[in-house]
């Protein structure tokens, strides 16, 4: 048991994070989670969760009080494709993720925090090798020269580079992933921000006998999805080797999407049809690239597709039978924070405030 030891999770309110924290807590660590919202699903395992932004700097110093043994960086402005690829989410991406790896690194400077796990993405891997849904090319060293074909992942590629930077600059210990795609219960499954595994389990499990589902893009796209238990296994082994990586931690399964929805169409049992549809779609291929961390963690992801899918399954199952609401998200968007002043700057409250403090 490890009860001398102290975490901190950066997004524990989302899907990974809490994960991670249920896990920590097993081990026996005392562990601190923050989040700019509540879990999404049932409730969190943490010691003391703290709720608050970590775009700004002053509450991010104020979480970040103390040397922690282990702070993990989940914390992200984030989404499926129906979010990251449509364009319309660019700004508030790249300026509210940017803020806060800015500032959880300045504070574990300051707090000199022990070691830092930095969630990165494979979105950061260059387009031109991704054309080929047969033969993705996504190894840490096909990086360069960088093109990644999203604003989401640009933002991935600069704040790995930041990670960096405070290591070799600052001696902070860090430690980079690149995940893959990560599924599994508990995580987001309608409100806009959710992939493709929990997008069709959604459409399958609401679909009628002998109708149909509709994917987008021909359907032919490929990817690879990490079932969350190895995403955090992955986590904690980078975390607590002498790695820095970037590494992938992800699948090398790769599947269509449209087999994929055919993997999940055979879990519900049902006769439906697939329709593939016009949408967001991103790169052609993808597919996890294991050799690094089978060489440095002498591990990698092993678990298949279908045994995931399976659990996945069923828990969105139940929650579309038991009717359940997921959280709303907060509107973390400058638009929203703009609107949010100016009735603020209206409000008699503000007004009275004004007066007594001019
Ligand atoms: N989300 C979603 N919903 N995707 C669908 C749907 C649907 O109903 N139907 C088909 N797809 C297709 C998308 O068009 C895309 O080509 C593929 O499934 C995978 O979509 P995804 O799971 O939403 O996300 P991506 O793999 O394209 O991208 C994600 O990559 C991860 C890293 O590998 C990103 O959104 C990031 O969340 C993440 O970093």
């Amino acid at each position: 048991m490890n009860m001398n030891k102290t975490a901190l999770v950066c997004g524990a309110g989302g899907f990974i994070g809490s994960h991670l924290v249920k896990r920590l807590k097993s081990e026996g660590f005392w562990v601190r989670g923050v989040d700019i919202k509540e879990v999404e699903f049932g409730k969190t395992e943490a010691d003391d969760f703290v709720i608050g932004d970590l775009r700004d700097p002053s509450f991010c110093k104020k979480v970040i009080d103390i040397p922690f043994d282990e702070l993990y960086q989940l914390a992200a402005d984030m989404g499926g494709a129906g979010f990251v690829f449509t364009g319309e989410n660019d700004a508030d991406i790249m300026h509210n993720s940017c803020l806060i790896n800015l500032n959880v690194l300045e504070a574990s400077y300051f707090s000199d925090v022990k070691n830092i796990f930095y969630s990165g993405s494979a979105c950061m891997y260059p387009e031109y090798n991704q054309m080929d849904p047969d033969n993705p090319k996504c190894s840490e060293d096909s990086a360069y020269p960088a093109a990644p074909d999203s604003e989401y992942g640009w933002e991935k590629l600069f704040s790995e580079r930041l990670y960096l930077s405070f290591g070799r600059n600052y001696g902070l210990n860090v430690h980079i992933a690149r995940y893959h795609n990560i599924f599994g219960p508990e995580g987001t499954w309608k409100d806009g921000r959710e992939k493709a595994p929990a997008a069709l389990c959604r459409k399958v499990i609401m679909a009628e006998e002998g109708g149909s589902i509709e994917v987008w893009g021909d359907g032919k796209q490929t990817r690879s999805f990490l079932y969350i238990d190895e995403c955090i296994e992955g986590t904690l082994r980078l975390m607590r080797s002498n790695f820095t990586g970037p590494v992938n931690i992800g699948s090398d399964e790769m599947v269509t999407i449209n087999q994929l929805a055919e993997m999940i169409i055979g879990l519900s049992g049902k006769n439906i049809s697939v329709k593939n549809i016009p949408g967001p779609e991103g790169v052609r291929g993808r597919n996890s690239d294991n050799l690094l961390i089978n060489e440095k963690l002498d591990w990698a992801p092993s678990s298949k597709l279908i045994d995931g899918l399976g659990e996945t399954y069923s828990w969105i199952k139940e929650q579309v039978d038991t009717k359940a609401e997921s959280v709303v998200l907060p509107d973390i968007s400058l638009e929203n924070a703009k609107r949010l002043l100016k009735e603020a700057s209206n409000s008699d409250t503000n007004k009275n405030f004004l007066a007594q403090h001019s």
